[in-house]
Order: C-alpha cells, then sequence, then structure tokens
C-alpha cells in the first residue's frame, strides 16, 4: 500500500514539473512574439537548468538510500577459502567506481548548469590542454592496471588446478533446475551423451561406461567443511550460470561445452546460522514462515540455507532456478552418502534396456564406419 501512495506521490510530482515546464514555455513563446528571433527567454532555460541539479541529487540520494536498506541481506558473510580476499577487493573496486561516478557525474551536471544559455555570455574557444589530456589519461590508466592486476591474481587463484583430494560432482543446468551427480566411491563421473537424454535419463548417463555404475544423482548439494569440492558443470538447453553468493564463486554452464570450479566451504551450514543469529536483522521472523500458525514462525537465521542459483537469464522460469545446499561436518555427511542409491542400482530394468540399445547404436555405428574404410580403399 506504502508503494502505491509513494508511486503515486512521484507520478504527481512529475505531472507537476511537466505541467509547469509546459507553461513557462507557452508563455515565452508568447512573449517572445514580434521581437527579434534572436533574443530567447531564459525562463524555461532557467527552470530547465535547476531541474537538471535535482535529479541527479535525488537520483543519488534514492540509489544511495535503497542500497543501504538492502544491504544487510545482500552483505551476506561469505564460507570460503578465498573470501576475505574476494570481499577486500570487490570493496575496493565499488569504492574507486562510487567515487569516479560522484566527480565525474558532479562534474558534468554542474558545468551543464553553470554554463547555461544567459545573455551576452559567449563561449571561449578553447580546443586543447595537452597537461589536462595527460593528467586525465594517466591517472585512470594507473587504477584500472592496480584493479585488473589484482583482479588477475585473484582469479588465477581462484581457477587453478584443484586439489587431488577434491570430490567430484556434476552440476547440469536445464530449463528450470539443477541437477548433480555425485562420482560415487571411485571419484570418476561416468560418460555421457546428449543423445541418450529422456525423462528417466535426464543426465544423459552412457550406462556401458562402468565409471557410471556408483555415479549417484541429487537434487540438493551436500558438501562437507574443510574439503575440497571440483565442479564440473554442463548445460542441457541453453546458457545458464552456476553461482554460488557465500562461495563467492560463479561460473557459466555452457550447452556443449564443460566448464569447472572449485573450492572449499568453511564453515557448515549450522555455523553459518549461528553466525547470522548474531545479526539484528536475521533475528526478524521469514515472511515465508509468517503466513501459518504463530508456532510455526521461524526467524530468519533458522531458516538460512546455502544456495545454488542460476545466474544467467535463461528463460521464462529462470527465477526459480534454485538448489539448495547443505554443508555437514565430515560425520553428518557420511550420514547422507550412507543412504544415497547409485542411479543404475535404481533403475535396474530401464538402465538394461538402454544398455542394449546404446549397444546396437554403438554397432551400426562401427559398421557403417567400416563400410565407409572399404568404399574408399576400393
Ligand atoms: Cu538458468
Amino acid at each position: 500500500m506504502n508503494s502505491l501512495i509513494i508511486t503515486l506521490i512521484v507520478v504527481l510530482v512529475l505531472a507537476v514539473f511537466l505541467i509547469i515546464f509546459r507553461i513557462s514555455n507557452l508563455a515565452s513563446i508568447l512573449r517572445s512574439k514580434g521581437k527579434d528571433n534572436e533574443e530567447i527567454d531564459t525562463t524555461a532555460n532557467n527552470i530547465n537548468a535547476y531541474l537538471f541539479l535535482l535529479l541527479p541529487l535525488l537520483g543519488t540520494i534514492a540509489a544511495f538510500w535503497y542500497a543501504s536498506k538492502h544491504a544487510t541481506l545482500w552483505g551476506q558473510p561469505d564460507a570460503v577459502q578465498h573470501g576475505a580476499a574476494y570481499d577486500s577487493l570487490s570493496k575496493i573496486a565499488h569504492i574507486v567506481v562510487i567515487l569516479m561516478f560522484l566527480v565525474t557525474n558532479a562534474a558534468l551536471f554542474y558545468f551543464t548548469f553553470k554554463y547555461r544559455h544567459k545573455k551576452d555570455n559567449k563561449a571561449t574557444f578553447y580546443p586543447d590542454n595537452l597537461k589536462l589530456e595527460i593528467v586525465w589519461t594517466i591517472v585512470p590508466a594507473v587504477i584500472l592496471t592496480v584493479l585488473v592486476f589484482a583482479g588477475w591474481k585473484l582469479w588465477r587463484d581462484v581457477t587453478k588446478e584443484a586439489p587431488s583430494n577434491a570430490m567430484l560432482i556434476e552440476v547440469m543446468g536445464k530449463q528450470f533446475n539443477w541437477i548433480a551427480r555425485y562420482s560415487g566411491a571411485d571419484n570418476k563421473l561416468g560418460g555421457f551423451n546428449f543423445r541418450y537424454t529422456d525423462d528417466i535419463n535426464e543426465m544423459g548417463l552412457d550406462f556401458t561406461d562402468k565409471n557410471v555404475n556408483d555415479d549417484f544423482q541429487a537434487t540438493e548439494l551436500h558438501l562437507v567443511k574443510g574439503k575440497p569440492v571440483r565442479l564440473q558443470i554442463r548445460a542441457r538447453d541453453v546458457l545458464h550460470s552456476v553461482s554460488f553468493p557465500h562461495f563467492r564463486q560463479k561460473m557459466d554452464a555452457v550447452p556443449g561445452q564443460p566448464t569447472k570450479m572449485w573450492f572449499i566451504p568453511t564453515k557448515t551450514t549450522e555455523e553459518m546460522r549461528e553466525e547470522l543469529r548474531k545479526n539484528p536483522e536475521y533475528l526478524k521472523p521469514d515472511p515465508n514462515t509468517t503466513k501459518g500458525k504463530p508456532e510455526d514462525v521461524k526467524a530468519r537465521w533458522e531458516t538460512f540455507d546455502y544456495e545454488l542459483v542460476c545466474q544467467e537469464i535463461c528463460g521464462r522460469g529462470h527465477f526459480s532456478m534454485r538448489m539448495r545446499v547443505i554443508v555437514h561436518d565430515e560425520d553428518d555427511y557420511k550420514k547422507w552418502l550412507a543412504a544415497q542409491k547409485p542411479f543404475v542400482e535404481t533403475n535396474k530394468e530401464y538402465v538394461a534396456k538402454k544398455i542394449e540399445a546404446i549397444t546396437k547404436t554403438k554397432a551400426g555405428k562401427v559398421s557403417m564406419e567400416d563400410s565407409k574404410k572399404v568404399s574408399k580403399t576400393n
């Protein structure tokens, strides 16, 4: 309701401005009738000039107000080995960019205001100034070089080869959810082929590959605190993007071109909840729990979960592409792991049929290639 009233007020204020502008414009046309065409009435011009100052001022205030209102929710603590380095770089980059934005835009709007049309004002012919050109080329160049270099160093650390003890998980994006495949005891993911994809075999697994036998799928991502995790990423239909806000990681999921990333979660879900509990904003009730009975209401910290979200607008259901991520300690993870069953085991009949079909098509392909070779040699 409040936001509706605010919107109405803003619209009305804008309409009033528009009408004032229109009236003053018409008045100036009437006044200048019969006068020399060269002479311009400055009232409308002055109104425009002052509005020109007002606009960036209101815009900047609104932007800072909005950002500060949501700061607690978007500035969530990190839970990853490179989190501190990432956050400090991000903070520095934001400070530099915001300062530059304020300085350049203040100058842009102020000078436009200052040098508005005035009677007897004449423009000075000022073609160039070498010193000024050198200063405003070198200063941004140095700042950007430092930022780019710092960013490259961090990027190199984040994208280097994963440690050899990393657990291997595949994440596949599709319109509109994520599927995770765990590599099982052998820590090897079995092969796949998009041609084998159907309603049951959603990831297109190649069941003739023995490494598939212990792979299991899940709709949640379960990780272990302190244990490196290597993600193999792919997309089934369009571009998606794997984004872990709390692990400060993001990587595109590209159809036909697997990508990868790795990281080490540093806090279990429980530990993160305890940390968030210290933030007054998280003591407030979670709006998703307030609709039912009063005893069901939970605080934000209680319902907190890590998440994998899609960060590439990938279609109508993009907003719902969210996977819950749970970080366990070693013992809890083992308990969860013990309850998981390989895909091959839970779909025995289907897999047997598929193996037969795949073997047949493979055999067909081989014989076709053979016949091609034969026809070439002839
Ligand atoms: Cu998506």
